[in-house]
């Protein structure tokens, strides 16, 4: 079956690691395969939520198409494009919020996350979020949508709205409802600094997390600097459990290999943390330092990135468009 993939990465700076893994990789591997339609959106509209420097914005939308390509994501074969510059998106955001509820956004937990302590003072467009991404989704006749562990409850929202919308308007089957692939395992990448938090971009210790433009020394340095417990390298993986640290470092290198948990903790039982950080920081090196060299060489060539957002936006535009105006049609406008 031909599936239609569409997600989306953030141009909030510091693409790391779990970003790669648990979005990114995937992505690639989506674009390679050949029956598959991709569509991979620099969601800046999201990344507006939280307040950004308008500069530094317009470098990271750069930044992060440098990734899709560097990584491996063809934009001659995937649509590769910036959210803000089809209007559909935010058009169709509006249509849905009217559709959702306010229940269902209220048991969104990265709102309740991000937000913090102080949620009078987070932007409404924070806690909407969600509905952009439905939208985002159901324009594109999506079928699957690749995205890390921690996205999953926004998408069984976006499968409630899409089922609302159809039952309201008596449209059964108008919005395609939507299926996550999230890798079985290792879906969650972890501090470096805390096993118990997810690796993020907003972190301010950058030794949490590794940058995709990381070089070898710094991957190195953050590996070594890594929180671990004391004890050796366990034999089992319901040792795994209660050391969330270990966990973490086996997960990155049994994803970064392609192999199964078992098989690593097979591999490293009862060594130190010293022989197996050297190990991994290889492995680091081998996989990201040529994904990081690509990067920076792709943002000193801003023209190839204006033609691809150029293109991207033309591709998208055509698609998003037609099916925003049957949305309208259905709505009686
Ligand atoms: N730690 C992670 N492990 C696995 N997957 C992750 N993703 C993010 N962090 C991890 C996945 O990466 C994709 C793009 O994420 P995003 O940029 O849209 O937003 P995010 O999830 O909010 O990323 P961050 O790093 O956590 O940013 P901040 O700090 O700004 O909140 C998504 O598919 C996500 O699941």
């Amino acid at each position: 079956m031909e599936k239609k993939i569409f997600s989306g990465v953030q141009p909030t700076g510091n693409l790391h690691l779990g970003n790669y893994l648990g979005a990114i990789k995937n992505f690639v591997k989506l674009n390679n395969e050949n029956q598959n339609e991709c569509i991979f959106c620099v969601v800046d509209l999201h990344a507006i939520t939280v307040a950004q420097d308008p500069k530094k914005l317009k470098d990271n939308i750069y930044e992060t198409i440098a990734t899709f390509i560097a990584s491996g994501i063809d934009p001659e074969k995937s649509i590769i494009f910036s959210q803000s510059r089809v209007s559909a998106h935010s058009e169709t955001a509006w249509i849905l919020s009217c559709v959702a509820r306010m229940g269902w956004l209220n048991r969104m937990t990265q709102f309740k996350d991000k937000a913090g302590k102080d949620k009078e003072k987070a932007s409404i467009g924070l806690y909407s979020y969600p509905v952009l991404m439905a939208a985002d989704i159901l324009l594109y006749d999506t079928t699957h949508v690749p995205v890390g562990d921690d996205q999953k409850q926004h998408l069984e929202l976006c499968r409630d709205i899409a089922q609302k919308f159809n039952n309201d308007f008596n449209v059964n089957g108008f919005f395609k409802i939507p299926e996550p692939l999230i890798q079985k395992n290792f879906s969650r990448i972890m501090s470096l600094r805390d096993g118990t938090k997810k690796m993020s971009k907003s972190e301010l210790s950058d030794l949490s997390r590794i940058n995709l433009t990381d070089d070898k020394d710094q991957i190195i340095n953050k590996i070594k600097k890594s929180k671990t417990d004391t004890l050796l390298l366990p034999s089992s993986n319901t040792d795994l459990e209660k050391r969330p640290e270990a966990k973490n470092l086996i997960s990155i290198y049994s994803n970064l290999m392609d192999v199964n948990l078992d098989d690593t903790i097979n591999k490293f039982s009862g060594k130190n943390f010293s022989e197996f950080k050297e190990i991994l920081s290889q492995v680091l090196v081998d996989k990201i330092i040529p994904i990081s060299s690509e990067i920076k060489k792709l943002l000193k060539d801003k023209n190839y990135l204006d033609q691809i957002l150029d293109k991207g936006q033309e591709r998208s535009n055509k698609i998003a468009s037609k099916k925003l105006k049957k949305i309208q049609e259905i709505l009686g406008f």
